[in-house]
């Protein structure tokens, strides 16, 4: 008797799970409305993109950017070396205009906890990607509201000496 009350269980759970199966099996025709949405993609497009290399000589290859005020811009820092991140790590802040650039990078370079953004600074930073290793790479987006001039440097403890450039926003 308790056999058989266990098979009848396992057969009302099967066919619970293939009624489950068959909802499913409905709710695939929903994503054929993403077509639709794929207009919108180009628009991603937009914008400008920016590639900036790092490698482990500690350069940037770039040492000045420039960028429309008010577009999006994408911005990829590659590091083309392979030294690893706790060794030669590289990440690319813009600061905004009058910052002071040695004072902002002492603190940071102290901030390992926070990816090498002082916490109190972070006000001072317009946009930044995360740090990297060799052969890795990361991206950010932002819009510049402001035209002017602004400083980029890499934060890792001792590397904005070498590794600094200008953002012209116009
Ligand atoms: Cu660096």
């Amino acid at each position: 008797m308790k056999k058989l009350n266990l098979a009848l269980a396992v057969l009302a759970t099967s066919t619970m799970l293939f009624s489950c199966g068959e909802k499913k099996a409905d709710t695939t025709t929903t994503p054929t409305e993403t077509p639709a949405e794929a207009p919108a993609a180009p628009e991603e497009v937009t914008g400008v993109q920016i590639t900036i290399n790092a490698g482990d000589d500690m350069k940037f290859d770039q040492s000045e950017i420039k960028v429309p005020v008010g577009e999006k811009v994408t911005l990829t820092l590659k590091h083309t070396g392979k030294m690893d991140k706790a060794v030669m790590g590289h990440n690319w802040v813009l600061l905004k205009p009058g910052t002071d650039m040695t004072a902002f990078a002492t603190d940071a370079s102290q901030a390992a906890d926070t990816d090498y953004i002082a916490a109190k600074d972070a006000d001072k930073v317009v946009a930044h990607t995360k740090t990297i290793g060799g052969g890795e790479t990361t991206t950010v987006e932002f819009t510049i509201t402001e035209a002017g001039t602004y400083d980029f440097l890499c934060t890792f403890p001792a590397h904005f000496a070498m590794m600094q450039g200008k953002l012209i926003a116009e």
